[in-house]
């Protein structure tokens, strides 16, 4: 079972004790874990050098994905005692919770961000997701879903790759079944997929049509064309050929954590390109000798992606700021993700 979801040897070795028995989370409900392991799946409430450390530090509460050590006691109670260090983890500045961020999902290979190509997909949007999953450590994959009702599917898709260099884009339909070999193909060799995206956009439905049966739960979207948020938990499932899928809810809010590695990534060409500004700092507004701005105005860099740059960079000065001051601020709430 768990050779085929990314065991590794190191962490074998973490559960040797005769009672430790080694697993990796598959859900959490408030207190309780679901644990897949090599001796089926075990629900495990939390030992208390767990909850010390999730109390010092609640980005190290047991999340969806994490490998874990859980002890089986005489009386057959099962207590999860330990984490395994994560490898990767989607963390977003949680709305209203100063300092931490709230983890999305760990140890993810790859962090697939699922936009549905009908209504249009915006390209900050696109832009905003890449850079929470370079953050995470883990490969991002842009899917463009529901291509069945997108006429101009491949323009599109041409489009997005073009906002986010280095990241492979991939056009799937569950209707049509376009896309979803390459998609499952991805998983080769027992990698795990996070589905990351708005409600509405298929993540359920991409991780039924890879799993080869209707297990998660999928709904139509509103009238107004808004999602209604159908997966309540974020929950890994094992994949019958080996590798597999994080189903995760809804985002919401999609506030950036005070980290500029995952900014860096998405806008690799706006960061080489400002190494030829005249000034280190240059904010590429109105300082003279900027290369940056050079480019929009011969048409090398489109206008619209030196905003989005700006606008993100504003928006995690602001979270860094907030950050430091430790405090909760007046906008207490993520700001909604337009
Ligand atoms: N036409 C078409 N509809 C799709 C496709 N994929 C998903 N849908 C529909 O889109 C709606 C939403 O799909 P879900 O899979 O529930 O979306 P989700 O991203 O999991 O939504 P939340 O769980 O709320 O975050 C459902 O009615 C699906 O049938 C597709 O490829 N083509
Ligand atoms: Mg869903
Ligand atoms: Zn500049």
């Amino acid at each position: 079972m768990l050779e085929g979801i990314g065991l590794e040897p190191s962490m074998a070795r973490a559960a040797t004790a005769a009672d430790a028995l080694l697993g990796r989370v598959a859900r959490v409900d408030r207190g309780t874990v679901s644990v897949l392991t090599d001796a089926g799946l075990q629900r495990a409430s939390l030992g208390g050098g767990v909850l010390a450390t999730m109390a010092a530090d609640p980005t190290l509460a047991p999340c969806t994905g994490d490998w874990c050590v859980l002890r089986r006691w005489p009386d057959h109670r099962v207590t999860l005692e330990q984490l395994l260090a994560r490898r990767t983890a989607v963390v977003r500045r949680a709305a209203g919770r100063q300092g931490h961020g709230q983890v999305l999902c760990a140890n993810a290979d790859i962090v697939a961000l699922v936009v549905a190509l009908e209504p249009l997909p915006r390209l900050a949007r696109v832009e905003r997701l890449v850079a929470l999953a370079w953050q995470s450590g883990a490969q991002p994959l842009v899917v463009l879903t529901k291509s069945d009702l997108a006429p101009d599917a491949d323009q599109v898709a041409d489009d997005v790759a073009e906002a986010v260099p280095d990241v492979d884009v991939l056009v799937v339909s569950v209707r049509t079944g376009r896309g979803l070999d390459l998609l499952g193909e991805r998983l080769d060799g027992g990698l795990t997929m996070a589905l990351l995206g708005a409600s509405g956009h298929g993540k359920s439905s991409l991780a039924n049509a890879l799993l080869g049966a209707q297990r998660l739960a999928t709904r139509e979207i509103r009238e107004d064309g808004r999602g209604r948020h159908t997966t309540v938990r974020r929950e890994l499932v094992p994949l019958p050929a080996g590798g597999a899928v994080i189903d995760t809810p809804g985002l919401r809010g999609l506030g950036l954590l005070a980290s500029e590695a995952g900014l860096a990534r998405t806008f690799a060409d706006i960061e080489e390109l400002a190494r030829g500004c005249r000034f280190g700092d240059c904010a590429h507004d109105r300082e003279s000798g900027c290369r940056v701005r050079e480019a929009v105005s011969t048409g090398d860099l489109p206008q619209r992606r030196l905003e989005a740059w700006q606008h993100l960079q504003r928006e995690l000065r602001w979270a860094t700021k907030r950050r430091a001051e430790g405090r909760r601020g007046r906008a207490g709430r993520d700001r909604s993700w337009r």
